[in-house]
């Protein structure tokens, strides 16, 4: 069954993983959100491609981003030089940046750098870009407009979001790969990232919105996953974000939210909140009510598997 799941960082990698575990190699394609990227020490960083990239490679560090037993050479002698390393880059990681920074000064596409990392790492999935384009997450806050990761990583998300906006996608374009995904899948995942700053970007792409329709008027099923659960982000800054913009903090907000962009057929939510489920069928939403936090690898594959259930199951 050949699947394209919308990611963002951690949380989505976790549900990729189990995606690519339960399928067979080569059919998923996992359309990764570009709006984090940024340029640190004239190095080209995609955090949320290397995230899933890294995860799907089963070489993902101990905080679900960077290497696994990286080490901090590289940062450290950079920090000794009084260089600001509040963005920390391991050694290992370093050499992925080299690699696509140096191709894409060549010229090559980000997309083709990026299939071509994913065969060098051995990744049994596809990872793409969301769009060749720049395009980059900017926040405000009480103190003023920021770049995505001062927000995220310099200032911890301790600041308020008043207003969300991502520069450049009113200039990208879905690529041919995306297009080819899209008109190939048999199912489509949308994984249980931020629903404003990872699969927001992802919607703003052009023409994305369309090739998602185009595949659902074919018939292919549209899951998506809350990552909120119980009123709290799984992980990362989802609930404050929603709360501070004026949303429901809660995975009937993200209902809400993917409801009023048409983007699903079903939305699965955490046994805790089986006691929103009335409220997203009334959305227009099918729900599936299962165990959703990934603790470790086999339940990355069982809310896999639910996902794939659920994408297959005849509509009601
Ligand atoms: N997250 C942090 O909290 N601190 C870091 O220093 C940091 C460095 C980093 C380097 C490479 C990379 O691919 C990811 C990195 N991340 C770091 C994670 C990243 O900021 C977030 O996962 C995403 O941008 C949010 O989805």
């Amino acid at each position: 069954m050949r699947v394209v799941c919308l990611a963002g960082g951690v949380g989505g990698a976790k549900l990729a993983e189990g995606l690519q575990q339960a399928l067979a190699p080569g059919e998923l394609t996992v359309i990764v959100n570009s709006g984090d990227d940024l340029e640190r020490h004239s190095l080209t960083i995609c955090p949320d491609q290397d995230t899933v990239m890294y995860t799907l490679a089963g070489i993902a560090g101990p905080e679900g981003w960077g290497l696994a037993g990286d080490t901090w050479q590289v940062i450290g002698a950079l920090a000794r030089l009084g260089e600001g390393t509040w963005f920390r880059l391991g050694d290992g990681d370093i050499a992925t940046h080299l690699y696509r920074t140096e191709r894409l000064r060549r010229g090559e596409r980000p997309t083709e750098v990026a299939v071509a990392l994913g065969r060098a790492l051995g990744v049994p999935s596809r990872v793409l870009p969301m769009a060749d384009e720049p395009v980059r997450t900017r926040v405000r806050t009480d103190g003023g407009w920021l770049d995505f990761q001062d927000y995220f990583v310099r200032l911890q998300q301790a600041p308020d979001v008043r207003e969300v906006r991502f520069e450049g996608a009113e200039r990208s374009q879905v690529t041919p790969e995306v297009a080819e995904a899209f008109r190939a899948a048999e199912a489509i995942v949308v994984a249980p990232s931020n629903p404003i700053v990872s699969i927001g970007p992802i919607l703003a792409v052009g023409g994305m919105r369309q090739e998602i329709a185009a595949a659902r008027r074919r018939g292919v099923r549209a899951v998506g996953v809350s990552g909120i659960v119980g009123g709290k982000a799984l992980r990362g800054p989802a609930d404050r974000m929603m709360a501070s913009l004026g949303e429901e903090a809660t995975a009937l907000g993200v209902a809400r939210r993917y409801a009023s962009a048409q983007l699903l057929d079903t939305f699965v939510i955490d046994r805790l909140d089986e006691s929103l489920a009335g409220g997203v069928r009334a959305l227009g939403l099918q729900v599936v009510v299962t165990d959703t936090v990934m603790t470790d690898v086999a339940a990355r594959v069982r809310l896999a598997r639910d996902v794939l259930a659920a994408a297959t199951a005849a509509p009601a």
